[in-house]
C-alpha cells in the first residue's frame, strides 16, 4: 500500500463532555481506534509532541532565571552547560525523534538542510518539519514564544532514507499540524484533519496535557486585525487600503477593528483561532517574498485555521495550494475568520 495513502474515519470523533478529565493520551488513543487500520504511528508521533512541548516548557519557564542559574555557556550546578534555549528546543526535537523508528527525515528552522534519521535508527513512513522555539525574540522580555510542527506521509520510498522530495511540500499534503504555545500556561493544539481542532492546556501539577478546547472553531468573521504596522509604509497599497478599511467607522459591520500584535506568531495565531479576526504578514518592500517560512510556519498555521472553519490566503492564492520549492521558502500570509480574508484578498488583487 503507498506511505502515500489517507485513512478516513470510521466512527465519529469523541467529543469530551464538560467536567470529564481527558487526558492527551487518552483522546489520541480514542482517535486512533476511530480510525480502521491505523498503524498507531501517527498516535505515537503526537505522543512525542507532546513529550517534546513538556521538556521545553520546563526550560522556557526557567528564562527569567538565567542570571540565577547561569548565562549560555556556563556550567550549571547540575554540571551541564548552559544552552541557549532555541538550540535547545532544536536538540530536544531531534533527540526525541530520531530513534522512534517512525520517521523517515526531519526538517528544523534552526538547520541548513534536512536532519536524516541516524543509520543506527529504523526509518518509519512520517516525515516532520518544526521550527523547536519560534518568536525567539520574545523570550527577554517573558512574552509568549511557541514551538509548531507539521507531518507529512513520505513521497519516496526507495533507499534507506528521506530526501528533499519529502519535504518540499504543499500545505494541503499535512496529515498532521500544531502547536505548543509556552504562554501565562503551556497549551498544545492539534489537528489532524477531518475539520477538528483540540486545544490541551497542561497541568503542571500532573505533568499531563488536559483536553481544554474541544472542537475549536474559528468564527466566520471577527473584529480584530493582526500585523506589524510599523512596516505599513513598506506594505502594497491593497495591503494599506486594507489596514485604513479596518480602521473606519462603520457600525453596520463592526468596524473600526481593534489591533492586536504580539509579534509571536503562535500567540497571535492562537488568539485569531479562539477570538477570530485577521493575522496578516503581507509582502513588504524589505521582504517581498514575505518574513514567514513556508514550511514551518504558514503551512502548519494554515491548516489548523483551515481546519477550524477559517481561511489562509498568500493574498494571491490558497496559502495550502503552494509547492514549495526551498526548504526555508518564505511566503506572505493571510489567515483567519473566513469572511475577513476574503475582503483581504479582495484589496489585495485590486477588486475594492
Ligand atoms: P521572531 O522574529 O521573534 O522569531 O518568524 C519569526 C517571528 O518572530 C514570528 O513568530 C512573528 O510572527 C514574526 O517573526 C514577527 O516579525 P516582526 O518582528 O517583523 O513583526
Amino acid at each position: 500500500m503507498s506511505s502515500n495513502r489517507r485513512i478516513t474515519p470510521t466512527k465519529q470523533p469523541i467529543v469530551a463532555r464538560p467536567n470529564q478529565i481527558v487526558t492527551i493520551d487518552r483522546y489520541i488513543l480514542e482517535q486512533q481506534l476511530i480510525y480502521a487500520g491505523a498503524s498507531g504511528d501517527l498516535s505515537g508521533l503526537l505522543y512525542d509532541i507532546a513529550l517534546t512541548g513538556k521538556m521545553i516548557a520546563r526550560e522556557v519557564r526557567k528564562a527569567g532565571l538565567v542570571d540565577i542559574l547561569g548565562n549560555t555557556g556556563d556550567i550549571n550546578v547540575q554540571g551541564e552547560e548552559v544552552q541557549k534555549l532555541d538550540e535547545y528546543a532544536n536538540e530536544c526535537f531531534i533527540k526525541n525523534f530520531d530513534h522512534t523508528g517512525r520517521l523517515w527525515v526531519m526538517a528544523s528552522e534552526e538547520e541548513d538542510d534536512p536532519v536524516p534519521i541516524p543509520e543506527k535508527f529504523e526509518c518509519g513512513t512520517y516525515v516532520l518539519l518544526f521550527d523547536p522555539l519560534d518568536g525567539s525574540s520574545n523570550i527577554d522580555a517573558n512574552v509568549s514564544i511557541g514551538s509548531i510542527f507539521s507531518i507529512y506521509r513520505r513521497v519516496t520510498e526507495n533507499g534507506r532514507r528521506g530526501t528533499l522530495e519529502d519535504l518540499l511540500r504543499k500545505g494541503c499534503d499535512q496529515v498532521a499540524a500544531g502547536y505548543v504555545l509556552y504562554g501565562s500556561s503551556t497549551m498544545l493544539v492539534y489537528t489532524t484533519g477531518h475539520g477538528q481542532v483540540d486545544g490541551f492546556t497542561l497541568d503542571p501539577s500532573i505533568g499531563e496535557f488536559l483536553l481544554s478546547h474541544p472542537d475549536i472553531r474559528i468564527p466566520e468573521k471577527g473584529n480584530i486585525y493582526s500585523c506589524n504596522e510599523g512596516y505599513r509604509n513598506l506594505m502594497p497599497d491593497g495591503t494599506r487600503r486594507f489596514l485604513d478599511y479596518l480602521q473606519e467607522e462603520d457600525a453596520e459591520t463592526g468596524r473600526p477593528y481593534s489591533g492586536r500584535y504580539v509579534g509571536s506568531l503562535v500567540a497571535d495565531v492562537h488568539r485569531t483561532l479562539l477570538y477570530g479576526g485577521i493575522f496578516m504578514y503581507p509582502a513588504t518592500t524589505r521582504a517581498p517574498g514575505g518574513k514567514l517560512r513556508l514550511l514551518y510556519e504558514a503551512n502548519p498555521m494554515s491548516m489548523l485555521v483551515e481546519q477550524a472553519g477559517g481561511m489562509a490566503s498568500t493574498g494571491k492564492e490558497p496559502l495550502l495550494e503552494l509547492q514549495a520549492t526551498a526548504l526555508h521558502q518564505r511566503v506572505p500570509l493571510f489567515l483567519g475568520s473566513k469572511k475577513d480574508v476574503e475582503l483581504a484578498i479582495e484589496f489585495e488583487n485590486g477588486a475594492r
